[in-house]
């Protein structure tokens, strides 16, 4: 449940991240001097703005005639008139740095530095002349304030320089006891892949509508004395000291002016940092530790016997075992969730492109929502790996997006309902991106975000059975995500419905031309989005009773949407034509959507299709950026093939380093675990820690299934707390690559089927009781909320396969 290290972090991404999901911190471990890089998650360039493209609606009958008439490049060009702004980006606070002063530091010995998952702590120890000088770090979410232990082993040994800087515009200075650093973000960041002299640009700090944010800083020390000047907090002589730091922005909403409309940003922070001074670090570090465990502790996980002793490091145990450890596949899961509880609680923002850790004013992609795989890549594992009310940012986050997207659906297509693109930032924004012409209808020409994004609006109801949640959020939004679809699709001439223009995310094909283009009709990821979306809602409508007219409407449509097709590879075809990929192993594997995360196929109801699929996601290979890595790890184990699995995640244990550009030509992991697009992306972190439970329990075919795609190289083992469609919380144990127990607890009282081989004996406090088979291989019995079921399993039955 470590990281361990034995060396200070060079580059931030050696640095072990912290957070409360809106607080981040990287933490580098310096002996001479102590970086530590924040982040708040509301810290974001620009304010709400209109940034879709009104002539956008002019130029669509154009561009679907084009593409009707085969010329596709032609499409392209025109689609670009059909682009609104880019998104903002998030930034960075600053550093807190500590400068320590101590004697003979130069020749410290016995280093060590570690990220401790289970309690949410990260720690720096040393000895210097024979003085232990210890550092424990964490963020609290209770306490809104990160918090910074130093210790030395000997009275009065502790002397440092506390101070604050920020890349964005700001000033620090005293104010009584505290050190504050106060600033505005900029009103526009360009995206890095954007060029422009200007990047960066700040309004007049006397009108500007930008985000504002304050960071105070305060010492309590033991011993010693602390004195507070217009740069610094300077500590000297203490035995121990405790700083803590708060922070906030004026950010209140997505469609509020953070400058005239804005939260008081310094009541927060100084409310924040008041109330934690106050307090005293055991009971804070102990309340928080508390608060950590009762997410983390829900999921338990044994692959085997750990591969290396506890002297590894955990860079070198990435480059000496990778996925031959289970150990280390272990940590990567049990990470995932860990950097969920960091990045993503209940009020925050959704975690971002890098959750919520970045240090730079133009991060790679803006650091923003990438809605065509990335944000939701994020929350895959929420609902499987039991943290779903950590899923709630992005589920509120989308009900703003509706908001916004319902303009853009009616602005840019004449559409009724709502639609997203392919990028969204704090503002919300819908539109496609592109600066009105400038970028690439691959990336921007998808108003398929919120469909996909509608898909965790059912997944949490689907895992949680919440009603109450159904009616009152999801179904409204998923209804106006509906509407946009039925107005979208259009017959195309033989009563089949398509969508138009249409991509298949940031893949071109190759045009009958010879050229290369990226807009035709009905791509196969529209179609299964769209597919998901009407199969949801009709059950959402089914589940919640409604008297819904628009049901009818959503059966036909889903009848009608084009069907779709095996190409001349016996490949599931990409796009509605049988068209060469640009590049056969794509990093997005947008076509197998309808395997993982989506329903859609599965070797039950669909096999032709589905082994299409297969043969697919064959073509595409075993490599590839980190996030795609972690899909295909899902997406084996659907196809239920867990050595597959295992060699997907062996591509993504391989060591990146930031400063070897050598290593930049594959995904794979930095010496913090952080996921490597490369550059650093966390959603490959996520997508790890769903994969893995994908291959130990599947729930979306309407029943449970254990160990679908278990590798060989995990013979026994056991995987506690998981999450099942249902409301079912499930604990496996296997023995020599069969099940060997399984016990199930029902929080919702909804009937529980199983996929068995063999039938199935099931006792509820140790009663057997009745079990219907309801199907092949399939075995059903009603629940009661709250009560624990047990399969047994005895020894002879053990040979049959469940
Ligand atoms: C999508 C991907 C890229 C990258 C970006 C943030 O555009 O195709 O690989 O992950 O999002």
């Amino acid at each position: 449940m470590k990281l361990q290290y034995d060396k200070p972090a060079t580059v931030w991404t050696e640095a072990l991240p912290i957070g409360n999901g809106r607080i981040g911190a990287m933490v580098f471990g310096g002996v001479a001097e102590e970086r530590i890089q924040l982040n708040e998650d509301t810290l974001w360039s620009g304010y709400p703005r209109d940034t879709n493209n009104p002539e956008a609606l002019e130029v669509l009958p154009r561009v679907r005639e084009l593409i009707r008439s085969g010329q596709y490049e032609e499409a392209d060009r025109a689609a670009k008139g059909m682009m609104g702004a880019y998104s903002q980006s998030y930034l960075p606070l600053g550093d807190l740095h500590i400068e320590l002063e101590q004697e003979g530091e130069a020749s410290f010995t016995g280093y060590k530095r570690e990220l401790d998952l289970a309690e949410g702590i990260t720690r720096v120890e040393y000895t210097v002349r024979g003085v232990v000088y210890a550092r424990e770090m964490f963020v609290s979410h209770p306490d809104q304030v990160l918090v910074v232990r130093l210790t030395s082993s000997e009275v009065g040994k502790l002397n440092f320089r506390a101070s604050l800087s920020s890349p964005l515009r700001s000033v620090t200075e005293a104010e009584n006891d505290t050190l504050v650093l106060r600033g505005t973000a900029p009103e526009q960041v360009w995206p890095n892949y954007y060029r422009s002299d200007d990047p960066i640009i700040y309004g007049d700090p006397d009108t500007t509508e930008a985000v504002r944010f304050e960071g105070r800083l305060a010492a309590v020390t033991e011993g010693g004395s602390a004195a507070v000047s217009e740069t610094d907090i300077l500590v000297q002589g203490a035995t121990a000291a405790t700083l803590y730091f708060s922070a906030a922005t004026s950010f209140s909403g997505f469609d509020k002016l953070p400058g005239s409309q804005g939260k008081d940003e310094k009541r927060v922070a100084k409310d924040d940092l008041d109330r934690a001074i106050q307090g005293n670090y055991e009971g804070q570090r102990q309340t928080h530790i508390a608060d950590h465990r009762s997410l983390f502790d829900r999921v338990q996980l044994s692959l085997g016997v750990s591969k290396a002793g506890e002297e590894l490091s955990t860079e070198d145990r990435i480059v000496r075992y990778g996925a031959d450890d289970p150990g280390l596949v272990e940590l990567l899961f049990h990470y995932g969730r860990y950097l969920m509880i960091a990045s993503s609680r209940p009020g925050t923002q959704p975690a971002n492109l890098q959750g919520i850790w970045n240090q730079e004013m133009r991060p790679p992609w803006s650091s923003n929502w990438t809605l065509n795989i990335n944000a939701e890549m994020n929350y895959w594992p929420a609902e499987t790996a039991n943290l779903s009310e950590l899923h709630e940012p992005l589920l509120r986050f989308i009900g703003d997006l509706a908001r916004n997207g319902g303009t853009t659906a009616q602005t840019h297509y004449g559409a009724r309902g709502w639609t997203a693109h392919h990028n969204s930032d704090i503002w919300a924004m819908s539109n496609p991106v592109g600066d009105y012409g400038h970028g690439d209808p691959v990336w921007c020409m998808w108003p398929m975000g919120g469909v996909w994004l509608c898909q965790h609006l059912w997944e949490h109801f689907a895992f949680s059975r919440d009603e109450k949640y159904l009616r009152e959020h999801a179904y409204p939004v998923m209804k106006e995500a509906a509407l946009f679809c039925l107005d979208w699709l259009h017959d195309d001439g033989s009563g089949r419905l398509i969508t138009s223009p249409s991509t298949s995310p940031e893949h071109k094909f190759r045009t009958p031309a010879g050229g290369l283009a990226a807009v035709s009709e009905a791509s196969t990821m529209d179609l299964m989005l769209i597919w998901d979306l009407l199969t949801n809602l009709i059950e959402a409508s089914e589940t919640l009773e409604e008297v819904e007219a628009l049901r009818q409407e959503w059966l036909e449509a889903r009848e009608r949407l084009l069907p779709l097709q095996v190409g001349k590879y016996g490949q599931l075809q990409e796009w509605s034509k049988d068209f060469e990929d640009e590049d056969v192993h794509h990093r997005h594997a947008s076509h197998m959507f309808g395997v993982y995360p989506g329903r859609q196929l599965t070797k039950r109801l669909s096999p032709d299709l589905f082994e299409a699929a297969r043969r697919s996601l064959e073509r595409r290979g075993d490599d590839g950026t980190g996030w795609s890595l972690g899909w295909k790890v899902a997406l084996w184990a659907r196809f239920g093939e867990g050595d597959r699995s295992l060699a997907l995640l062996s591509n993504l244990l391989r060591l990146v380093r930031e400063d070897e550009p050598d290593n930049y030509h594959h995904g794979g992991v930095y010496a913090n675990l952080f996921d490597a697009h490369p550059p650093f992306q966390i959603d490959g972190n996520f997508a790890a820690t769903a994969g893995i439970a994908e291959m130990l329990l599947q729930s979306h075919q309407g029943y449970l299934e254990f160990l679908p795609a278990l590798p060989t190289s995990w013979p026994n083992g056991f995987v506690k707390g998981l999450r099942a469609r249902g409301g079912f919380e499930v604990s496996l144990d296997w023995i020599v690559g069969r099940l060997a127990e399984a016990e199930i607890v029902s929080l919702a009282g909804s009937t529980l089927s199983i996929y068995s081989l063999i039938p199935l004996t099931i006792l509820a406090d140790e009663n057997s009781i009745a079990v219907h088979q309801t199907g092949e291989n399939l075995y059903s019995f009603p629940t009661t909320a709250g009560m624990t079921y047990r399969l047994l399993l005895e020894p002879s039955v053990q040979q049959g396969r469940l």
